[in-house]
């Protein structure tokens, strides 16, 4: 039994996900999760909610609230789709806990007696009226660049250009509309990532089993330019983490706090000390998985997350752990997808496009997004929803493969030979041959999860429902049991005991659906099918079932047509 610990990239606390954020990081994390505990590790899975920054602070004034009311309801509103979803984490954490608190400033000290904080005089605009500094994306003005009236200070939304505050010609206050503002002499704190290059570099380097897409952009970032840059980690904000050294005041810092990509990947060990606090458990409960001097030697951590957040994880972060000096677990396995698309674009948070986990469960139980996002995750490439597909995976996939299998299975045994698993009759050549063919194909699925292959593994999980259906449809129980009942109870009690198969493998993809099955087979015995032939027969003869309510449902043309136009426009 191993131990593993799985990290998802932490959603940003403003706003509802969307399909394309869920793919990237939770589910898969979620899948990889389901099937290390199945096989029987331990496994410690953490996620949370990223609630710094200006977007926290932005939206929390748009919805008219204060910011720490605000997070906490978006908490709880991401925590209920969370379960929504079935996702299954130990813990959901927030950024924001007292935890990361003590964390953050813990790191920060650490890294300031190691000589890798620098002190940096900068120029930064200051509203006289708002009484404050403004950060970036606080300065409204006219884009120098393309004309645009609203470009922010960070970027020019219209045009795109990289922009500096002072470029923006008429600037004011995005809080107050000031244009009371002057230019103010402010300490920054940077990360002196440059100086940890060398480490950085050679850490990358032993990755060689990473996959190319991590190994890439990290490569890129790490030699970029004049490579790797010092990273300013304060910020001139009310709602963060208040800079600190340690427990001690930081001079010069007061009324600062860290930069929101400085604390959010701490809340990954942070969560995992609210979780052990949730639990009533002590220190030593969450060092086992962090410290490597308290028993996290033996384990393996992997993170999961989209492509854009790769830099953060592959050099700002391991930076943080490497700089502290202390014996902190490092990130062993990395991996990171493309995007999924919508429907002949993108989806877009600011903008309201696409489907955002609340609408896709009000439409659907979580199984059948689940099967569509895991089957068709944007793992080599980018990848697109468009409802066509979803409907013809689902209807396909999941309703004629794995649903009618199950149905046909076992309406025709409780109609023919009643509600107990039949006795008559021995496994015959069919019988073995399937039994092969499934071994081989177990065996396969194990190495793609293993693996984290995730489409591959949907379509080897594809395959073996596809084998049980296609054995059903050449032994034909339907005819058998006319002509010789015994062989007909043969095949019905091979068919019955891959129902249950069936729903220890289907597990990590569809929960919901996999839970029926095993309940329908009067069983919770969910131990993994080390040994093939031993688990088609585990359900004995004479051992009751039922015949479970419909797994899936098909999508409708009608419906298709339907939520195609209904999400076609701008979410408000
Ligand atoms: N919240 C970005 C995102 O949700 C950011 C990830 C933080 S991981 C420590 O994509
Ligand atoms: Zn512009």
């Amino acid at each position: 039994m191993a131990r593993i610990l799985i990290t998802s990239a932490i959603p940003y606390i403003n706003g509802i996900k969307h399909l394309g954020n869920l793919v990237g990081s939770q589910l898969p994390a979620d899948l990889f999760a389901r099937y290390m505990r199945a096989r029987g590790h331990e496994v410690m899975f953490i996620c949370a909610t990223d609630e710094h920054g200006t977007p926290a602070e932005l939206a929390a004034a748009k919805a008219g609230k204060p910011v720490e009311v605000y997070c906490a309801e978006m908490h709880a509103v991401q925590a209920d789709l969370a379960r929504g979803f079935r996702l299954s984490f130990d813990h959901f954490g927030r950024s924001s806990s007292q935890r990361n608190h003590r964390l953050t400033q813990h790191f920060a000290g650490r890294l300031a007696e190691n000589g890798l904080i620098a002190e940096v005089s900068e120029k930064q605009v200051f509203s006289i009226d708002d009484n404050r500094f403004l950060p970036d994306r606080y300065i409204t003005g006219t884009c120098p660049n393309c004309g645009y009236e609203a470009a922010r200070g960070d970027q020019c939304e219209n045009c795109t250009k990289q922009l500096d505050p002072t470029d923006l010609i008429n600037p004011r206050s995005s809080i107050s509309g000031s244009t009371n503002l002057e230019v103010r002499e402010t300490k920054h704190l940077y990360l002196r990532q440059r100086a940890l290059k060398d480490k950085l570099e050679a850490w990358i380097d032993s990755k060689t089993d990473w996959p190319i897409l991590t190994t890439s952009i990290a490569k890129k970032w790490l030699n970029d330019g004049d490579g790797l840059q010092d990273r300013g980690i304060t910020r001139d904000l009310y709602w963060g983490i208040p800079v600190k050294k340690g427990s001690e005041d930081w001079p010069g810092m007061e009324g600062k706090v860290f930069y929101v990509w400085f604390d959010a990947p701490i809340e990954y060990i942070a969560g995992t000390a609210e979780w052990a606090d949730a639990n009533g458990l002590p220190d030593a409960a969450w060092e086992r998985w962090w410290r490597t001097d308290k028993g996290a030697a033996d384990v393996t951590y992997y993170q999961f997350m989209g492509k854009d957040n790769v830099p953060f994880h592959t050099l700002s972060f391991p930076a943080t752990i490497l700089g502290s000096g202390e014996p902190w677990k490092l990130v062993d396995y990395l991996k990171s997808f493309n995007y999924l698309n919508y429907d002949g674009g993108q989806f877009s948070t600011s903008q309201g496009r696409g489907v955002f986990m609340d609408q896709a469960l009000s439409i659907l139980p979580a199984d059948y997004w689940r099967w569509w996002l895991l089957s068709h995750a944007p793992e080599n490439s980018d990848s697109e929803f468009t409802w066509d597909n979803f409907q013809a995976s689902v209807n396909k996939d999941l309703a004629d493969v794995l649903g009618n299998f199950v149905s046909r299975v076992t309406k025709f045994a409780k109609s023919k030979l009643g509600e107990t698993i039949p006795a008559g009759g021995d496994f015959g050549p069919a019988e073995a041959a399937l039994i092969t063919d499934l071994s081989t194909r177990i065996r396969d699925y194990e190495t793609l999860m293993a693996q984290m292959e995730v489409r591959k593994a949907a379509a080897e999980l594809r395959a073996i429902w596809v084998i049980g259906n296609e054995y059903l449809q050449s032994a034909a129980p339907w005819s058998a049991v006319k002509t010789d009942p015994a062989r007909a109870e043969a095949i019905v009690r091979l068919s019955l005991n891959l129902i249950r198969v069936y729903a220890i493998l289907s597990q990590p993809f569809i929960p919901d659906a996999a839970a029926t099955m095993m309940q329908a087979m009067g069983s919770d015995d969910w131990s993994w099918p080390e040994d093939v032939p031993a688990a088609l027969n585990a359900l004995p003869a004479g051992h009751h079932f039922t015949v479970p309510e419909n797994l899936f449902r098909k999508i409708t043309d009608e419906e298709r047509a339907d939520w195609q136009q209904k999400f076609s426009g701008v979410r408000t």
